[in-house]
């Protein structure tokens, strides 16, 4: 069907979901007597008839994605509401209370459904409820752009770039491990790369040391320390590592690092000055969210532009940092914020603060989160990088759509909605790992002396 027909197709009132039309009617006798179908411009009204939660794991990453449907056969949509290390309890969120509430409600009303859940158990914000907030809002995104026959990015302003630079995980066991994957990176044609190395002896966040964490980690506490972390050896490391990338790399390439908030202001601080003459794209979570205040004072003393926020639930969290100006780069975890609708209110904000969007986007964003999170920066002006993981062909035939990488841009597909499907036969055989519900990654590093550190 070429463009011409299609618009003579919808304007005969045909629906998403193929068979239905509906006759033409007047616009002007609609607007008064049926304002609802006026504005529908011939779309049959729609309700939410159930709500799923899909659980699955192809890469043993704990995945949660959320499914509406609607009354309209074959019309539905998906949405990410992914937290690894309490995928349970969002089941439970979705299942026993979004559910109940949203099942005969309007899809369309994707504002006044994300208003009206914030409030619906009284008690608001936090992890869990916004991350079962947030597949739902996608899958209603999914479902408008389905519904108009159009990509989301599209309902959102259209593009203002062709497809996003994404940034490449590079991490190694030492500098020359991390090196050679940085240029394994940059011969694949990514522009941006994160660089991780292992501390010697150390629990060292994002090293790729293949440390195993096990179940009997805890048991000892403070008084029986396993995984030991230290601050000094982290950052007397971290400016010879970037030294070493530039020395062999040269200036080509934009390098990124993340402290994933382990050190305290003072080690914050020597280090964000000392890697300033390696021209950082960004450094991440320098400080954890209970200290955002110090960001006004590291603000002050290093031009390390500084990017902030995986962690942050509430606008009482990301609003002082973007309208102090006192990051460059806001990082949210789209699933877990509150969705499309709320990311796209603080790229807008972040817009006015010159402050650019990096979306929190690791493989415990499932390609469905991905996809949303693409469909907003291709139309967000002030999109600064899209954090890459390298999906695995498993995961790609289970989320048919799973937008593509050609030399380190991310694409859209260009279909309808999010443009991406989940295959739940072949979801359904990559269940959740075997292993105890609780993630041992987390909650188990100290310092030397038992002191637990975040996180
Ligand atoms: C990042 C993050 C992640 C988190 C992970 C926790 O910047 O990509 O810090 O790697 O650690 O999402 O589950
Ligand atoms: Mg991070």
């Amino acid at each position: 069907m070429n463009r011409r027909e299609l618009m003579q197709w919808f304007s005969m009132g045909a629906c998403v979901g193929g068979s239905s039309l509906f006759p033409v009617r007047d616009s002007l006798a609609a607007s008064r007597g049926q304002p609802q179908a006026s504005a529908l411009k011939g779309l049959p009204p729609l309700k939410i008839t159930d709500i799923q939660t899909i659980l699955t794991a192809p890469e043993q990453i704990r995945l949660v994605i959320v499914k509406v449907m609607t009354s309209e056969p074959g019309l539905y949509g998906l949405g990410c509401a992914t937290f690894t290390q309490r995928a349970y309890v969002v089941q439970t969120a979705v299942d026993q209370y979004l559910k109940p509430f949203l099942i005969g409600r309007n899809p369309d009303e994707i504002e006044d459904i994300w208003q009206s859940s914030y409030v619906s158990s009284y008690w608001r914000n936090g992890p869990v409820l916004f991350n079962a907030m947030s597949g739902v809002d996608m899958a209603l995104w999914d479902i408008k752009g389905k519904r108009a026959n159009m990509p989301v990015y599209q309902l959102l302003g259209g593009k203002c770039r062709f497809a996003v630079d994404l940034y490449y995980h590079a991490s190694g066991r030492d500098f020359q491990e991390v090196e050679d994957e940085v240029r394994k990176a940059m011969a694949r044609g990514y522009r941006y790369v994160r660089a991780q190395v292992n501390i010697s002896g150390e629990s060292t966040y994002g090293a790729g040391s293949g440390e195993q964490y096990t179940e009997d980690a805890e048991r000892g506490g403070p008084e029986n320390p396993k995984y030991i972390w230290e601050p000094l050896p982290y950052v007397r490391t971290i400016p010879k590592l970037f030294e070493h990338l530039r020395v062999k790399l040269g200036n080509d390439v934009e390098l990124l690092h993340d402290m994933h908030e382990r050190v305290p202001l003072d080690h914050a601080i020597t280090l964000c000055k000392e890697l300033e003459k390696y021209h950082l794209y960004f450094l991440e979570d320098p400080l954890p969210p209970e200290e955002i205040e110090h960001f006004r004072l590291l603000r002050q003393q290093t031009s390390t532009p500084l990017a902030m926020g995986e962690l942050f639930n509430t606008r009482h969290e990301y609003v002082p940092l973007i309208s102090n100006r006192l990051i460059d780069f806001i990082r949210i975890h789209l699933s877990q914020v509150g969705g499309l609708s709320v990311a796209r209110k603080v790229a807008a904000l972040a817009e006015f603060f010159g402050i650019r969007t990096a979306w929190h986007d690791p493989g415990d964003a499932s390609p469905v989160g991905h996809a949303a999170a693409l469909a907003l920066e291709l139309a967000t002006y002030n999109c600064g990088v899209h954090e890459g993981h390298v999906f695995s062909p498993t995961v790609r035939e289970v989320f048919p759509g799973t937008p593509e990488v050609r030399n380190g841009y991310l694409y859209a597909t260009e279909a309808p909605g999010l443009g991406i499907d989940i295959d739940e036969k072949l979801a359904a055989k990559f269940p959740f790992p075997d292993r105890p519900n609780f993630d041992y990654h987390w909650g188990v590093t100290r310092r030397r002396d038992g002191t637990i550190i975040r996180p």
